[in-house]
């Protein structure tokens, strides 16, 4: 193979997209020209296939956001590696001044003053300089707004990356349901990118609604939880817990409960497109009302009559990332999204056969109390050695467990016989066919070797797709939240198999994994490939997790009639046994 690998990849671009995009903001250029990088910058990190491809093929002025200025750029970074634009933009603005805008409260005007008047070129810089006093007595800095920027880069050292969706999630609930307890607070409400449930989250948004909002940004901000109030204002508070999760908290009167939750909602790329749309109609959209033409402000108490007067019907948080569901509602085509109660069946759990904690009985009667009509117990295969996987004569004997189980409970939940089976390095499973056939589900799944180069594991992938006996990819990438990457696959040829093969592809529920993501789970649903929704469970409440893998199939406009998991027994049971004997 040539070099094919070493070509920028899309979040190589939008990295560079971005810095030049906050480069031109320090250095004071027009903002539409700035806003143009950032746009195409989230394009590109947004798109499901490979940008190398798409200029291949000629077509970059197909990507949104990306017009003819932009696509003479991507196409001198693909041919020769460098951008000519960003080497002289760099050399104007040091690069290390974007560092400065995680700071909070430090935005590019800013930035751009410490470095014009204090000579700050760096976060080191500018931490040393706080330090000796010499920030205060420029334009508008004041010692306490240099203690702020200080207390500001001290949070900043301890936060290291993003938190995953599933620590934040019961955090947030557990603040949320504490406001709701507070005298005065008439709803709360978690809003942010964990309502909309990105994988990770930068921080917790919180919107409360009381009457005088004033007594319970005093009581959050003395929550046992909080270490530091980092921001106070007339609405809104911001914190750091002990355990360093930043929280932000909006309290508003109940009668702009509507807007603010719209608003603090986000994301901001969605709701910058609905202000467009509401300029349209001389509406002028602001974080708590919307001003009429004649100059009435006007509140809303509910989110979907904010949603109403711009002339849209309400649209699920999951979708609101501008990647076209304001057209999708203007056209009347919102999908209806997939919701927790269409799954019937839960395909990916492990017993004390291998290395889940409770027993088969145990995890099928979850299943049961979870409403759920079939729960396939698809322990580890022999070669997962840590997970002591199940040898032939294992499979035997579970067999015959799985069928007294299914004797003692009787006919409200079908238990099926799976395996989770290790891919091995060659491509190759670790059952022969033979006893591959005989069992109910076949997921088949990559744990080791995540490392070896993209055409080699690309390829050990699809060998294993094209084996008739396997019914699931399981967690397809390999990724681990927050930090550890998938393995290099090529993903257009795994999702080309998958529609080739009508194998169906997991969005693995386990918070660490949210594997597929929503945007491949997209493309994936899009080329009429079957998902199925799973948790992973290795005990009774991790059934619950589903909620997660569901909000990364609702991210990814999905549909019940796309998941396995939801469509009526029978046709799941048919659907898996033709496949099974292929
Ligand atoms: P995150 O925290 O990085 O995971 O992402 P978000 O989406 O939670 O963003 P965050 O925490 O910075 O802000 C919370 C919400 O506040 C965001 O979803 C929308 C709103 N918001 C923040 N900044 C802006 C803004 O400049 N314009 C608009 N329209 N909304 C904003
Ligand atoms: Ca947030
Ligand atoms: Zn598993």
């Amino acid at each position: 193979m040539s070099a094919q690998g070493e070509h920028l990849s899309n979040s190589d671009l939008a990295k560079i997209f971005h810095t030049i995009a906050d480069l031109l903001e320090i250095k004071g250029e027009n903002i539409y020209k700035v806003l143009a990088y950032r746009r195409a910058a989230d394009s590109l990190a947004n798109l499901g296939g490979d940008a190398y491809e798409v200029w291949q093929a000629g077509e970059l002025n197909q990507i949104p956001g990306v017009g003819k200025a932009i696509a003479e750029k991507l196409d001198e970074l693909f041919r020769t590696g460098r951008l000519g634009f960003y080497e002289k933009v760099k050399t104007e603005v040091p690069v290390s001044l974007v560092d400065l805008l995680q700071v909070p409260d430090v935005g590019p005007k800013k930035a751009a003053l410490f470095w014009g008047k204090a000579g700050v070129t760096s976060l080191p810089e500018l931490e040393a300089a706080a330090r000796e006093g010499k920030l205060r007595g420029l334009p508008g800095i004041g010692e306490k707004s240099e203690a702020k920027i200080l207390a500001g880069i001290e949070a900043l050292k301890r936060r290291s990356t993003r938190t995953p969706l599933g620590v934040a999630w019961p955090a947030a609930q557990e603040l949320a349901a504490w406001l709701r307890n507070l005298p005065g607070v008439k709803a709360a409400e978690v809003a942010g990118s964990l309502r909309r449930m990105r994988s990770t989250v930068g921080d917790i948004d919180l919107v409360a609604a009381a009457a005088d909002p004033k007594p319970v940004m005093e009581a959050f901000a003395h929550h046992s939880k909080v270490g530091q109030v980092l921001a106070s204002g007339e609405a809104k508070t911001s914190v750091e817990l002990k355990n360093t999760l930043r929280v932000q908290l909006w309290v508003h009167p109940p009668e702009q409960w509507g807007t603010v939750l719209q608003y603090a909602t986000g994301s901001k790329e969605h709701s910058v497109h609905l202000r467009e749309l509401a300029q349209d109609k001389k509406l002028s959209l602001s974080d708590h009302s919307i001003i009429q033409p004649d100059g009435q402000e006007v509140f809303y108490s509910e989110e979907a009559e904010v949603y109403a007067a711009i002339g849209l019907p309400w649209i699920p948080p999951e979708m609101r990332e501008d990647r076209g569901e304001i057209q999708a509602a203007l056209a009347g085509k919102l999908p209806r999204l997939i919701e927790r109660g269409d799954l019937i069946a839960e395909l990916h759990s492990h017993s004390t056969w291998s290395d889940g904690h409770s027993s088969i009985q145990a995890m099928a009667e979850a299943a049961r109390e979870r409403s759920l009509k079939v729960i396939a117990i698809t322990d580890h295969s022999v070669s997962l050695g840590v997970a002591r996987g199940l040898k032939i004569e294992d499979l035997q004997r579970q067999r015959v467990e799985i069928d007294a189980v299914q004797a003692k409970l009787g006919d409200s939940i079908r238990i099926l016989q799976g395996t989770e089976s290790e891919i091995l390095a060659d491509g190759s499973l670790d059952y022969p066919d033979e006893i591959l056939a005989k069992l109910d589900v076949v997921i088949a799944s990559l744990h080791s070797s995540l490392r070896q180069p993209r055409a080699v594991i690309t390829e050990r992938l699809l060998r294993a797709m094209r084996n008739p006996h396997v019914d699931i990819v399981g967690h397809p990438t390999g990724r681990l939240l927050p930090d550890r990457e998938g393995a290099d696959l090529d993903m257009d040829s795994v999702l080309k198999a998958a529609a080739e093969t009508g194998i169906a592809l997991e969005i693995n529920a386990f918070p660490e994994r949210l594997d597929l993501d929503d945007i491949y789970a997209r493309r994936a649903a899009e080329m009429g490939i079957p998902l199925s929704i799973n948790t992973d469970a290795h005990q009774p409440d991790h059934l619950d997790l589903v909620q997660f893998g569901v909000g990364v199939a609702r991210r990814a406009w999905i549909t019940p009639d796309q998941v396995i998991n939801a469509w009526p027994t029978k046709r799941l049971l048919d659907w898996l046994k033709h496949r099974t004997k292929g």
